[in-house]
């Protein structure tokens, strides 16, 4: 049998089945206003919130809880230099053919491009690797599982947490990532994940109208 070792959950907080039900609903209701945005104020980020934000997501659960994540906060002005101008010659591949018609087709009416200046001067510049290797002490070399669902749901935390703060938040995916690691120092059997930048909306940034539009819960759902 097994011969792991148990302890008492830590009390969590119970409300009464009617605060339950508005709880859930304020949150649900503050999370629908989050909005990816594009450009950014250049007003700082205290490092606390940053910081938070990363402590939230390293809260997520994760295959045999090896917690296969590491964040890289770009705050080095010429490494975020180098960061802007290999995702914009990545970038400007894939919008002139690379993507191919479909792709470039779908992202339209988002109205993106190859111009990636929030790379150099967002307050926040965040690359998620994601471990092949690791354990649940940082020092473990064993094989990590489920990586990249552990991984995005840390970065849906983390993305959740920024909002809480009153923050906005863009998920930036160049293809490919490999040169993230040389940016951020990360060893080879780790995976650029994602960029996740933050920061205060610029005064006046606007978002898609294509953004917008949301699947109905019945769209989404269904009870059996
Ligand atoms: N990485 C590119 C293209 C892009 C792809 C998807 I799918 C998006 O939802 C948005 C953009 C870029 O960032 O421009």
């Amino acid at each position: 049998m097994a011969s792991e070792k148990h302890v008492p959950l830590s009390p969590i907080a119970e409300f009464p089945p009617e605060e339950m039900v508005e709880r859930v609903t304020d949150f649900a209701s503050d999370l629908r206003r989050r909005r990816t945005v594009r450009d950014f104020d250049q007003r700082p980020v205290d490092k606390r919130i940053v910081e938070q934000a990363i402590w939230a997501a390293g809260s997520a659960p994760s295959g045999a809880n090896h917690q296969p994540w590491h964040f890289a906060v770009i705050e080095d002005k010429a490494k975020r230099k180098a960061l802007r101008e290999a995702a914009e010659s990545e970038e400007r591949a894939f919008y002139s053919g690379k993507a191919g018609n479909e792709w470039l087709d779908a992202l339209k009416p988002l109205g993106t491009d190859a111009h990636k200046p929030f790379l150099e001067h967002a307050p926040v510049i965040i690359a998620v690797f994601a471990q092949k290797r690791g354990g649940v002490s940082t020092s473990e070399q064993k094989k990590n599982y489920y990586i990249n669902e552990s991984v995005g749901i840390a970065c849906g935390m983390m993305l959740t947490a920024f909002h809480r703060a009153g923050l906005v938040t863009l998920t930036h995916t160049p293809n490919p990532m490999r040169f993230l690691n040389e940016v951020c120092d990360r060893p080879a059997d780790e995976k650029a994940y994602m960029l996740i930048i933050a920061g205060h909306p610029a005064k006046g940034a606007t978002v898609p109208e294509h953004a917008l539009i949301k699947k109905s819960l019945d769209d989404i759902s269904s009870w059996i």
